[in-house]
Parts: C-alpha cells; sequence; structure tokens
C-alpha cells in the first residue's frame, strides 16, 4: 500500500465518506480493510457488542477514517452477513474449494463427502480439486474425477509440479470469497502459493522443518487474487463430524439424488432397502457412483445412532 493510493482514495472519495470494504483479517482488536484503494487498520467501535456481533474475516463494513496517511480508521458498520463459518471463522464464503490428492496422502472419500454435505447444510457451493494428477496415472485420476462429476460438482485438475489446471481453477474464483478444504498434506497451501504467484502460505516442506518448539496461532484470513476474488486457507483435517444434522435429511445433500427423492415407493424412504426405491434403481443402472452411494449407507447409519444417543441423553437428564 503506497502513500499516493491513499491519497488518491482521500481526493476522490472525500474523507467525510464512509468508504464500504472488506475485513482481511482481525488480530489483537485491529481489523484489517480491503476497501479496493487501501488496506486501513482499523478499531471496531462499541456498538457491535450489544449486538453480540464480532466482526469476522469477509464482513463487508463500513469505515470512518481517523487518518487518511497513516492508513487508520473505524468500523462503522457491519454490512447483512450472507453466511458465516465456524470453522474457520469466515462471513460471507461463497464456496469451497475441497481438495483431494491423487495420492500422498491417498484420497480419504468419506472425508470429502463430509465436507460437501457440511458446505452443502451452510448453503455454500463447491468445487472439487485432484490435485498432485502428476503423481498418478489418468485412468486413475480420471476416475476419481468421475466420482464427484457424477454428482453434479465441477471437478478440476491440479498439479503444482507440471504447473497444470490453474486456468480452470481461477475461473471460479474471480469475485468469490474461496475456502479451501481438505486432508492435511494434499496441497492447499501450494495450490494458494501458485494461484497467488508468491510464498505467502506455509507449506509442508516449511512446516516440517519448522515443526519442533513452533507456536503458530491460525488466525483465518482473507488473500487477494490479482483478478478480484479472495482466498482462504485452512488447516487440513485429520477428521471431521457432522452435527447437527438427522439422519432423514442427508439425501438432500447428495446432489445426485436429486431427482429421485419424493419418488420412490414409500414416503419417507431411507434408500437403503426399501422396494421400490428409486435411487436403488438409479444405482443399478450406474447413474449414482457406488462408493458415493456406500458412503451415503454409512453415513445414515452413523447419524441415526447418533440421533438415537441424543434422544436417550435428552430423555436421562430431563
Ligand atoms: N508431487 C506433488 N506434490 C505436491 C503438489 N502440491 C503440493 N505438493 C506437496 O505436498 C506437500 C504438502 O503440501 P501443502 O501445500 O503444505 O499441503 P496442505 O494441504 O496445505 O497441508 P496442511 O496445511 O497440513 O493441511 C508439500 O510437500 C508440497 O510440496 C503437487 O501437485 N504434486
Ligand atoms: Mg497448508
Ligand atoms: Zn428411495
Amino acid at each position: 500500500m503506497s502513500s499516493s493510493t491513499r491519497i488518491n482514495a482521500k481526493t476522490q472519495r472525500g474523507v467525510e465518506d464512509l468508504p464500504e470494504g472488506i475485513i482481511l483479517k482481525g488480530i489483537g482488536g485491529f481489523y484489517y480493510v480491503d476497501t479496493g484503494r487501501c488496506i486501513y487498520e482499523c478499531k471496531a467501535r462499541g456498538v457491535f457488542r450489544k449486538d453480540d456481533m464480532i466482526p469476522l474475516p469477509g464482513d463487508r463494513v463500513n469505515i470512518s477514517i481517523v487518518d487518511e496517511t497513516k492508513g487508520i480508521g473505524n468500523i462503522d458498520e457491519i454490512l447483512a452477513r450472507k453466511s458465516f463459518l465456524i470453522r474457520p471463522n469466515v462471513a460471507n464464503v461463497d464456496q469451497a474449494a475441497i481438495v483431494l490428492a491423487v495420492r500422498a496422502p491417498s484420497p480419504d472419500f468419506m472425508l470429502v463427502d463430509k465436507l460437501l454435505i457440511a458446505a452443502g447444510m451452510v448453503g455454500i457451493k463447491c468445487i472439487i480439486c485432484i490435485n498432485k494428477i502428476d503423481l498418478g496415472i489418468e485412468d486413475e485420476f480420471k476416475e476419481m474425477a468421475d466420482i464427484y462429476r457424477k454428482a453434479g460438482y465441477p471437478v478440476i485438475l491440479l498439479s503444482s509440479k507440471l504447473n497444470a489446471g490453474y486456468d480452470s481453477l481461477k475461473k471460479y474464483l474471480d469475485m468469490n470469497i474461496t475456502v479451501f478444504a481438505g486432508q492435511s498434506g494434499v496441497g492447499k497451501s501450494t495450490i494458494l502459493n501458485s494461484l497467488l504467484e508468491s510464498s505467502v502460505m506455509e507449506t509442508g516442506e516449511v512446516s516440517q522443518k519448522l515443526e519442533r518448539g513452533r507456536h503458530t496461532t491460525r488466525h483465518a484470513e482473507l488473500v487477494t487474487l490479482k483478478s478480484g476474488g479472495y482466498l482462504v486457507d485452512t488447516p487440513g483435517f485429520s477428521s471431521f463430524e457432522l452435527s447437527e444434522l438427522s439422519h432423514s435429511e442427508l439425501q438432500n445433500f447428495y446432489p445426485e439424488f436429486e431427482g429421485y427423492i419424493g419418488k420412490c415407493r414409500f414416503t419417507g424412504c431411507s434408500h437403503i432397502s426399501e422396494p421400490g426405491c428409486r435411487v436403488k434403481e438409479a444405482l443399478e443402472k450406474g447413474l449414482i457412483d457406488t462408493g458415493r452411494y456406500g458412503r451415503y449407507a454409512q453415513l445414515y447409519d452413523i447419524l441415526k445412532q447418533q440421533g438415537q444417543n441424543i434422544y436417550k441423553y435428552k430423555k436421562k437428564n430431563k
């Protein structure tokens, strides 16, 4: 940020205007707000506290400028949120890029499916990134891509080693806030660095070297793409549990079931063992991926059990 950009902002807008911006990150009570012309270090006024509203990265805000040359301001208003995520704690996320690797680590499809469901539950669209295609043979990663293409998700094949796929990925990122999620080591931070053409994110090689005795406080942070759009890196998951989802709702988060739901012989069909099930018919015809279906059935059982445990717990503690 140069002082000339700040002066520009001042002369073209006038200091009395309330410029609108987006919070990139918050650290120690300061929020860094990008107005498109420069980044202001802002404090949040007490007004949000009564509403229990804590400013989050991704929040659209109105600021007033305290010192134009130093780039200091105040957040006066948080504009209505479209959405907010708890992990990472970011507002207004448009989409999730769910990353898996062809190998190293070998793909955890259950984790991918759970992340797709979790994103679906908060109304965030998803794209699937299959990374490290340099480590696999074509048949292998095409098969992986098919699983998710068949389910209706856009799939992008990537490799940092081959510098492949980034142009296709960029088309999905403009003008959006995209969160990168997935297993540890699949290459999320490497992808962000390639997109940003710099080493902003810490990747596997670096972190291994610094592992011992290191304290990293991970703040969710929006990083800006030159073409517009913001990216959020997240630390990898080793496990991930779905909560607050009932077994009967699970079906709604499988886009490939959509055309069949409500058309089975039995109302309230679970698509597990009932006769006359349209989902199972589609599965037998090969229209629905067997692996995805198998994991649906597995998750259905888990959620049903979870629901029963909650019910028992509530009854006991009445
Ligand atoms: N062969 C190959 N290696 C890759 C590719 N992308 C990333 N890697 C390597 O995979 C390792 C992990 O990459 P990261 O970018 O740190 O993975 P991450 O998903 O951010 O991992 P966490 O931060 O732990 O969740 C590093 O050693 C990268 O160099 C790729 O396309 N091909
Ligand atoms: Mg990382
Ligand atoms: Zn059915």
